[in-house]
């Protein structure tokens, strides 16, 4: 089924200590976004980049937190601008660092609770980016949107989170970095943690396929955050925090092929790509190859499993 795309640049570089994914947004579209969306039938609407307002000096009582204005005066305008973009087709937020989904998570639920459907988040990361503005010892706002989305406490000076999503619709894989706070946080909650031990166990195809499975029951929307680091550095070089031990090409385009058939997804984060770390690209077309993945590239028709 062919989509209406919404490309969204967010040039969010605050949310961390290592300046270059501002430039991820044009990296995207310098490898072929748009381009390789079109070949697969898909129509592109490039928005261009979002553009925050100026920030209004909030502030926290955690002192390492940095850039709380900025990120805040982001969340909002990418809520705006991903919920807008929900309404009209399927947006793909073009990153930017992890905090960008601080804004486009609160869009999209917004959308959905407007819609009355219950919304789904699979969170594709090495980290599981569950602090609190409290309990963040970096002060890297990039650690703490799956906090606020899940609606934990902690996040006063931010506007609240439009409809905090139940723990247990949340699906995290490629895990392999997560701080002692967050672990306790996390298991304080439904959050399902599909860390690496797990994928090395079991594959990654009979989690994900229990977990689309839940989805489908309910008709729920299905939201897609893709940090680079949930690959393996060998493969995706462009990243502040490379974690090794991460998923190989094979691994993320069957997720990203499996997402596709399951029909569900609704909207798309690209996140943490740093271009001034890139090796002649790869990082951004390999970005690029896996959304080809996610909206319908494969090789063969296969006969789809009857769910
Ligand atoms: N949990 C650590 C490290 C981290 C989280 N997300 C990334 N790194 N990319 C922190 O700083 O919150
Ligand atoms: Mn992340
Ligand atoms: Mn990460």
């Amino acid at each position: 089924m062919s989509k209406h795309c919404i490309l969204l640049g967010a040039p969010v570089d605050e949310g961390q200590r290592r300046p270059g994914c501002l430039m991820g947004p044009a990296a995207y579209r310098v490898a072929g976004l748009a381009e390789t969306l079109g070949a697969l039938g898909h129509s592109v609407e490039d928005r261009g980049d979002v553009k925050p307002a100026p920030g209004r000096g909030e502030t926290c009582a955690n002192n390492a937190v940095h850039h709380l204005p900025e990120v805040i005066a982001w969340t909002e305008a990418l809520a705006g601008a991903t919920s807008a973009a929900m309404s009209d087709g399927f947006p793909i937020i073009m990153g930017g660092d992890h905090a960008l989904a601080l804004g486009s998570v609160a869009g999209v639920a917004a959308h959905a609770k407007a819609t009355g459907r219950p919304l789904f988040v699979i969170w594709l990361d090495a980290h599981s980016d569950f602090h609190t503005l409290t309990t963040t010892q970096s002060g890297n706002l990039h650690g703490t949107p799956m906090a606020y989305a899940a609606g934990l406490p902690g996040f006063d000076p931010f506007p609240p989170f439009p409809a905090p999503i139940p723990s247990g619709n949340i699906c995290m894989f490629g895990i392999r970095s997560v701080d002692p706070a967050e672990h306790a946080a996390l298991e304080a909650t439904d959050v399902e943690v599909n860390d690496m031990r797990v994928l090395d166990e079991r594959g990654i195809v009979a989690p994900l396929r229990e977990f689309l499975d839940r989805v489908r029951a309910v008709n729920g929307m299905l939201h897609v955050s893709l940090d680079v680091d949930f690959l393996d550095p060998s493969i995706a070089p462009a990243v502040g925090t490379t974690v090794p031990g991460g998923t190989t090409f094979r691994e993320a385009h069957l997720v990203m092929e499996l997402l596709h058939e399951s029909g569900l997804v609704t909207s798309l984060d690209l996140v943490e790509l740093n271009p001034f770390l890139d090796d002649r690209g790869r990082t951004a077309k390999l970005m690029v190859d896996l959304v080809g993945s996610l909206m319908g590239r494969k090789v063969f028709d296969r006969p789809t499993r009857s769910f």
